[in-house]
């Protein structure tokens, strides 16, 4: 997509939101627990107004709980209330059902149902959470920035009207750090950023503190042979048997590798920023 489309495509995704935003009783903001501040759309705040909302700190499971435990202080500071979330989890999904029927406007005009829609940047969960909230299977999901096609109401079994949203996130408005967290929690389209810088800046994040480098060695069996994250990564690709024609480490398919197997969660639990001092 070039510059002029791209704009033209958010302008229209804005649109439809703000239309949304008024159809809606409640927003729910849905946030990856690893990457709490840069999973956030900038724009939301902008475009959800004074519209009440309720924060959702999802895979929880994926991230390190002390970190989880500081995000969750320093979100509960603004006006909304946060919620910590694994999707995976049936008490998670029980207590939300909670939360829900506990936000129930008072009255609604003209008798309708109450409505909720969800909102958050590609891949952070939304379609799941949705589908774990209501009885039958209706919205798709995928490790797929976009998948999720249009905007469809679903009724949920707390009673309340759901709206479910694709996500989007403008990619003019994030700088190269950005870009690398975004790209690894799997929330940027393939082919839309640089998959070997992005795993290399990954392996740094595991490389800073001991657990987390112990999460990765443990995970992959490196050795601690070669130092430095690019012999780490030949090490990965040595192991996993990603070769080009030859003994060359093909690093290309072993940065999708190592993307992928942090995006299926298997590579946990590390969070990748902290709360602002
Ligand atoms: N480990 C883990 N994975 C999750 C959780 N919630 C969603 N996922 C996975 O994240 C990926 C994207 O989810 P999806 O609901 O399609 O995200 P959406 O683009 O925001 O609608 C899927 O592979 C889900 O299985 C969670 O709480 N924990
Ligand atoms: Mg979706």
């Amino acid at each position: 997509m070039g510059k002029r489309q791209m704009s033209g495509f958010l302008l229209r995704e804005e649109k439809k939101l703000r239309e949304n935003v008024t159809l809606v009783d409640l927003v729910m903001e849905v946030l990856d627990a690893r990457l709490p501040l840069t999973s956030r759309n900038p724009r939301f705040e902008k475009m959800l107004g004074s519209k009440k909302r309720i924060i959702v700190l999802n895979k929880t499971d994926l991230a390190e709980k002390k970190a989880t435990g500081c995000w969750l202080n320093f979100l509960a500071e603004d006006k909304w209330p946060v919620l910590t979330f694994n999707a995976k989890k049936k008490a998670d999904i029980k207590r939300m059902e909670k939360l829900l029927g506990s936000l129930k406007p008072r009255k609604v005009k003209f008798k309708r149902p109450y409505r909720l829609m969800v909102v958050g940047i590609p891949n952070v969960g939304k379609s799941t959470i949705l589908n774990r909230l209501l009885q039958r299977y209706v919205a798709r999901t995928g490790n797929i920035p976009g998948i999720t096609r249009g905007s469809q109401w679903i009724k949920l079994r707390v009673g309340w009207d759901m709206l479910d949203t694709p996500g989007f996130l403008s990619p003019f408005l994030r700088n190269e750090q950005a870009t690398l967290a975004l790209g690894s929690i799997g929330s940027l389209a393939q082919g839309t950023f640089d998959e070997q810088n992005t795993a290399g800046w990954l392996i740094r994040q595991f490389l800073a503190r001991d657990k987390t480098k112990e999460t990765l060695f443990n995970f992959y069996k490196v050795e601690p042979k070669r130092e430095g994250w690019f012999g780490i990564m030949e090490q990965i690709g040595e192991i996993r048997g990603c070769f080009k024609k030859g003994a060359e480490v093909d690093l290309l398919k072993t940065s999708q590798l190592i993307l992928n197997d942090f995006q299926r969660g298997a590579l946990a639990p590390i969070t990748l920023e902290g709360p602002p001092q």
